[in-house]
């Protein structure tokens, strides 16, 4: 694993194998039929479709991540509560909540677990109501420094008052125009655009202002309190081990949490130049955003795709390989590629 130059599935860490010995075998003319026969194979017997990614997850397609199973909450003795460091604590019913004003806003969704250009990323619009509102309504005590909520299944994070107090933070009760199923967390959820999915808690029912820098679940595990979501971009076309014609578009995305993506670039030669790609517009600050890249006449040959990108602050995404734990996965996403 250590001469890993770029985070790819474990999967194919083994496939590699066979990469390395196909780059020694044309190096060395003598074995060259043994290459032959590595690209052959890795033609015939690795080479995957293209992965087709819809701008707006369905929600039945949408990720699904609890510590325990989906919740089926009990609407009869449900109701949200927000108490603790307020003049006016306040209990909302359903009803109560939907007849606020709503907002909507689109926002992805990753989780803190998700491995390089990994399926635990989904984008869907939501529709809700807006934490702040709710928060001046209780008037927060100035000793009020976290909001801590909590989950029907004894889930609970927290992210400071001041971080609520911004107008993108929403409790939302529809996903995608319909009302969020049990798996997404029916009745209401938070989305705190930016921070990872641990910070969105489902079947959301209490909201406590703390007096101090309140540890959730996985905080008392020593996962982050911070929860900033790293720039990440995935390759999703070609598929690994594609043969590819001249003109051919490659296409993927690319996420940075809070701040959009300025800049998406390949490398075809394992990140010694990089290249721009273009960015498709994006209808929120808060979602993925889609790149293409035509690649015109290239050499024959065999390569590896690299993609890395950088947001609109200039954060540049991270040839790190790190694992989930404590703060989030980072690394490129590579996928090999034959030009006959
Ligand atoms: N109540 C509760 N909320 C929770 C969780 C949980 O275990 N319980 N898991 C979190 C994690 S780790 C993630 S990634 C997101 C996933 O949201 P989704 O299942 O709607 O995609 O929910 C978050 N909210
Ligand atoms: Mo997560």
């Amino acid at each position: 694993m250590s001469e890993k130059k770029f985070g790819s599935a474990p999967a194919i860490i083994t496939r590699r194998r066979f990469i390395r010995f196909a780059s020694a075998g044309l190096a060395v003319p003598f074995l060259s039929n043994q290459a032959e026969a590595a690209t052959m194979f890795m033609k015939r017997f690795l080479a995957r479709p293209p992965k087709v990614t819809p701008f707006i997850t369905s929600n039945d397609d949408f990720y699904i991540v609890q510590y325990s199973g989906p919740q089926t909450v009990n609407m009869k003795n449900w109701s949200l509560r927000i108490d603790g460091k307020v003049r006016k604590p306040l209990t909302l019913s359903y009803d109560d909540i939907r007849e606020r004003p709503a907002i909507e806003q689109m926002v992805t969704l990753t989780c803190i677990d998700n491995v390089v250009a990994g399926d635990q990323m989904s984008n869907a619009v939501w529709k809700g109501i807006s934490l702040r509102a709710l928060l001046e309504e209780v008037e927060p005590l100035s000793s009020a420094q976290d909001l801590a909520l909590f989950g029907d299944d004894d889930y609970s994070d927290s992210i400071p008052v001041n971080r609520g107090m911004e107008y993108d933070v929403m409790l939302a009760y529809e996903m995608n125009g319909v009302p969020l199923n049990k798996n997404h967390g029916f009745p209401l959820r938070a989305i705190v655009p930016g921070i990872y999915g641990i910070k969105n808690v489902k079947w959301l029912k209490k909201i406590e202002l703390t007096s101090y820098d309140y540890k959730g679940y996985w905080q008392r595990k020593s996962w982050t309190d911070r929860g900033t979501i790293k720039v990440s971009s995935r390759i999703d076309d070609p598929g690994p081990y594609s043969t590819l014609a001249d003109g051919y578009i490659l296409r993927g995305l690319a996420f940075s949490g809070y701040n959009s993506i300025g800049l998406v670039e390949l490398s075809f030669d394992g990140g010694e130049k990089w290249t721009p790609a273009k960015l498709e517009k994006s209808p929120s600050p808060y979602s993925w955003v889609f790149w293409h890249y035509v690649w015109k006449s290239p050499k024959s040959g065999s390569y590896q795709i690299t993609v890395r990108a950088t947001d609109k602050i200039g954060r540049t995404q991270s040839d790190f390989i790190a694992r989930a734990f404590p703060d989030g996965t980072s690394g490129l996403h590579s996928v090999f590629a034959f030009v006959d």
